[in-house]
């Protein structure tokens, strides 16, 4: 059920309907049929590029038990900075790249100083890990493959997570996803952490995606759901261990990361390659706790 879904909003010919697709942005109908319920949250103040909670609008899926989507609560200027993040300095040593070992990059080269001038370049880059590096082939960590996970990323997570009343959360591990707008990315579970009970977080900005999210197993039929920029996605409980997928990334006719720029700034030229970038692509971070807690290492 899993593979026909995926299939199905995968494909280009025919294409598919998109009237079963959740759009939370537009919760009144959902809310109704009792498909998603609105989750109050305590008020604490703007941080990290977010808004203030008391502006955040937070849903849970009622079929998903544990799935929390969180509506954009970044504000314009948040989602630039984490996507300039995601560009210019999570994409860099020593973050691990699909494209290491490869001759698309010299060994003193850097993927968005040389991919602003080369499309072939920019267009290489489909993820890059930090904190425990996710191992593609094995799934499993290691100590001895890991780097510092950087403190902006691990702080806000954190602030994220204590405000569902996971504050025991600590962010170990990162996968920035970059997608383009012929990219998928196919079904799986994510199971190689040892603790399977620490929720994984799930922020995307700019292209606008098909999000699946089935059951423990691929036989389950998925729900498919509208991820659009800046929306959060949290995997708790049961929902933790489902299979999940990106079969579509679809161009947004709203560019939210570019609101109020020209009020912040008097010239376009500094955004504009991060602009010109997000123009046909999406950014997704995930991030997992991996060890127990009290667990020092591996
Ligand atoms: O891009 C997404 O929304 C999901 C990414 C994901 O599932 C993963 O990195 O394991």
């Amino acid at each position: 059920m899993f593979r026909e879904s995926f299939k199905y909003y995968k494909s280009k010919d025919p294409l598919p309907t998109f009237e079963d697709v959740l759009n939370i942005h537009k919760p009144k109908l959902l809310l109704n049929n009792g498909i998603i319920t609105k989750l109050a949250i305590n008020k604490s103040s703007p941080q990290y590029g977010l808004r203030s909670t008391e502006d955040w609008e937070v849903y849970v899926i009622n079929s998903r038990n544990g799935l929390i989507f969180i509506k954009n609560p970044f504000t314009p200027h948040g989602q630039r900075y984490w996507i300039t993040r995601c560009l210019k300095d999570y994409s860099k040593k020593p973050h691990k790249l699909n494209i290491d070992n490869t001759n698309i990059l010299k060994s003193d080269e850097n993927w968005w100083e040389e991919g602003r001038k080369n499309k072939k370049i920019i267009d290489s880059l489909r993820w890059s890990t930090f904190g425990y590096h996710h191992d593609w082939d094995t799934k499993i960590y290691s100590e001895e493959n890991k780097c510092p996970f950087p403190e902006d990323i691990k702080n806000m997570t954190k602030y994220v997570a204590e405000q569902f009343g996971f504050d025991d959360f600590t962010a170990e591990a990162a996968i920035i996803n970059y997608y383009h707008l012929d990219s998928t990315l196919s079904g799986h579970t994510d199971h190689s952490e040892q603790n399977l009970e620490a929720p994984l977080f799930s922020f995307s900005f700019g292209q606008s995606a098909i999000f699946l999210i089935g059951g423990e197993t691929i036989d389950e039929k998925p729900l498919a759901i509208y991820i659009h920029s800046g929306d959060i996605l949290i995997m708790s409980k049961e929902s933790r261990l489902c299979y999940h997928a990106v079969p579509r990334i679809i161009k947004t006719n709203y560019e939210v990361w570019n609101d109020e720029y020209q009020m912040e700034n008097s010239d376009f030229k500094h955004w504009e390659p991060f602009n010109n970038y997000l123009s046909y692509s999406r950014i997704n971070i995930n991030v997992r706790q991996v060890l127990n807690k009290g667990q020092l290492k591996l």
